[in-house]
């Protein structure tokens, strides 16, 4: 025992690089990998360290990734820097101008939705392809430490990026380090349930398993219309009527639970303990991947919903009740302070540790970044104030879960 930390009985272990922390998407993006050095503080802060394994990640190879991505996009990102990204794009089977999908985007998009203008979602900077082979890197070792039995739960909160296709980036996403797990899993476990709490709907992974009878994906995101304009809030896919490929043996193994704005945590627990406890007794998986994108809490720079720290936790709680294998990762996330406070509490949940509300600002670095008044005063379960008001009624979750039942 350290810090009041104590081992759990079964193991835990946390797989990470920091090097990851170094990359800046450009100078606005809402994707700051500088969440993770806070999450990194936070944990150690609080001691868990002592409560689970912790490996340094090191980057996956190209034939992992390949085991999903076109070969062509894989060589692309291992060579792409801002330096070299023209004179790839000249290399005549590089040459493929991917026509932007929404016709107020601006930027001009090189091959495989990349781009070196600041305002793409899936910019090319410096350190790139470092950064991409890492954090998968450490979503395989993860993956590993499962399939081999050393470890209960497996933890890479740089991972989780589900956006990615085949041979195209999107959402802030390149490689799809989720997709790579479970084509590994799929070598020991018969059937893999994937769950995805982030506010955006996980439409490269389901795209990826859209076919395959034992992966079943469920997604829990907002969807609807974005704003005035009318757009939809990305990626614009996972309508509750998407339930996998029609006519192929995939079909209802696809599961996508479309919200509206400003749910609340009493809502998104009958939500989410309704459905995936209905989807677990039918599908029966033999191991869960975890997807934790942190954007689905109240107070986000990009999401909608108003969930609070625990009740965010609660899923991973949820997840670990069911004593399977469990490959846990992160995902969006653009409030870095409070990423950080969720990744922390769900780190202390996945050990069995339960943590003083007060953070130990005393020897983290940084403690400026969680004393201000409006984000929790050095609190670790700040209550988040409403920013979105809430549209989502008791009658039409009910009907959204009678419907999923089917
Ligand atoms: C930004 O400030 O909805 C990118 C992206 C860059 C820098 C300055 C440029 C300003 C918000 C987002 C112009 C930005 C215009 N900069 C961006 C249709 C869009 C085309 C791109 O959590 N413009 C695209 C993607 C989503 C769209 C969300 C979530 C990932 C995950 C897992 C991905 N894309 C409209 C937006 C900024 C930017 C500010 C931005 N992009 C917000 N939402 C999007 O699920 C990790
Ligand atoms: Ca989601
Ligand atoms: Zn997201």
């Amino acid at each position: 025992e350290t810090n009041g930390i104590t081992k759990p009985r079964h193991k835990v272990s946390m797989h990470y690089n920091s090097r990851v922390e170094d990359m800046h998407f450009g100078k606005t993006h809402p994707m700051k990998p500088w969440r993770l050095t806070l999450t990194k503080h936070l944990v150690l802060g609080y001691g868990l360290q002592y409560a689970m394994d912790t490996y340094e990640a090191v980057p996956a190879g190209k034939d992992q990734v390949r085991a999903f991505h076109d070969p062509d996009y894989v060589d692309f990102l291992a060579q792409v820097s801002p330096q070299t990204f023209s004179d790839l794009c000249e290399m005549s089977r590089f040459q493929s101008h991917i026509p932007p999908k929404h016709e107020h985007d601006t930027v001009d998009l090189g091959p495989f939705n990349l781009s070196t203008s600041p305002g793409a979602d899936c910019p090319v900077f410096d350190g790139m392809s470092a950064y991409l082979f890492l954090y998968t890197g450490a979503t395989l070792a993860a993956t590993h430490q499962l399939t081999t039995g050393q470890s209960d739960i497996a933890i890479n909160w740089s991972g989780g990026l589900h956006h990615a296709h085949r041979a195209e980036a999107s959402g802030f996403c390149y490689i799809n380090d989720i997709v790579l797990a479970i084509l590994d899993m799929l070598r020991i476990y018969t059937r893999v349930l994937y769950i995805d709490i982030d506010v955006h709907h996980g439409d490269g992974v389901e795209e990826a398993f859209q076919r395959q009878p034992r992966v079943m994906t469920l997604s829990y995101h907002r969807y609807g219309p974005y704003d005035d304009t009318g757009h939809k809030f990305f990626p614009g896919t996972g309508d509750i009527t998407d339930v996998g490929l029609k006519g192929t043996v995939g079909e209802h193994f696809a599961l996508n639970v479309p919200i509206p704005s400003g749910i609340d945590d009493r809502q998104y627990k009958y939500l989410f303990e309704s459905v995936t406890g209905r989807a677990i007794e039918a599908f029966k998986p033999s191991a869960i991947v975890l997807q934790c994108g942190a954007d689905s809490l109240g107070g986000d720079r990009l999401g909608q919903f108003n969930l609070n720290i625990r009740q965010h936790g609660e899923c991973v709680a949820f997840a670990k009740r069911t004593g399977l294998p469990l490959l846990i990762l992160g995902g969006g996330g653009y409030t870095a302070r409070n990423v950080a406070r969720a990744w922390c509490h769900e780190t202390a949940l996945a050990t069995n540790n339960t943590l003083p509300d007060t953070i130990p600002l005393d020897i983290i670095p940084r403690p400026e970044a969680f004393q201000t008044r409006v984000h929790g005063d050095g609190k670790l379960y700040p209550t988040f104030q409403r920013t979105h008001p809430n549209e989502c009624k008791d009658s039409e979750l009910e009907g959204m879960v009678k419907k999923l039942e089917q």
